[in-house]
């Protein structure tokens, strides 16, 4: 993939929202997002069927926008539906693992803090890193400690070359330290999904980190 396209990485599921999905992802795009993650999670999370039924509506939005559309998680959704790529954590099998069961097309993204997790991630062939959190985050509910845009910079210094991007915590006021650490781009949630203008808020922060 690209590294260009991950300069505005918009996730979100339906917990993330309390308008429609859909229309938060249309605005989202209008505004000028480079990629999007599909993350149903928690208490919120809809069930299977309206899980597939969400990631195949907010696909096509994607598709129609020339957007990648990245599935958190689960693999088995997201080769059904025929995502552009696939977001694991460091709780789920392996990237090598998962590679096996994708086309090789298909990107995989890691989430990585450590040096150690990011060297296997490259390891492993993976397409981009996901470090953080960044700052401070409501939108995961187990999220550990902020590890500030330094553990970018960190990661860089000890030779990881691989594209990255910030996640946690990332706003308007933060986004450019995160790239000035070494990122290629940032991925958040709630800077846009719980801005009562979705779409400006996209736009304000395409402009700010406008590369
Ligand atoms: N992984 C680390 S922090 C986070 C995830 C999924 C949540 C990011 O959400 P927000 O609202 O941008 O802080
Ligand atoms: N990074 C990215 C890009 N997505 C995630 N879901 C995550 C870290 C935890
Ligand atoms: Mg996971």
């Amino acid at each position: 993939m690209n590294k260009e396209l991950l300069l505005l990485y918009f996730i979100m599921g339906s917990q993330d929202t309390e308008q429609n999905p859909a229309e938060v992802l249309k605005q989202a795009i209008a505004g000028g997002i480079t990629c999007f993650q599909f993350r149903e999670k928690g208490p919120a999370a809809t069930q299977a069927l309206q899980m597939e039924e969400l990631a195949r509506e907010l696909l096509s939005i994607c598709r129609t926008h020339s957007i990648p559309f990245i599935v958190n998680d689960d693999v088995e959704l997201a080769v059904k539906i025929g995502a552009d790529g696939i977001h694991i954590g460091q709780g789920d099998e392996p990237a090598s693992e998962v590679k096996k069961k994708i086309p090789p097309h298909m990107v995989v993204g890691v989430s990585a803090k450590t040096l150690a997790e990011a060297e296997r991630a490259v390891q492993d062939k993976a397409d981009y890193i996901g470090t953080g959190p960044m700052y401070a985050t409501t939108s995961k509910e187990d999220a550990d400690d902020p590890i500030g845009p330094e553990g970018i910079q960190d990661l860089r210094k000890f030779g990881i070359t691989i594209p990255i991007v910030g996640i946690g915590g990332i706003t308007e006021a933060n986004a450019a330290r995160v790239l000035k650490a070494g990122a290629d781009g940032v991925s958040l949630i709630s800077a846009i999904s719980r801005a009562p203008e979705p779409e400006k808020a996209a736009r304000s922060l395409r402009q700010l980190i406008h590369k």
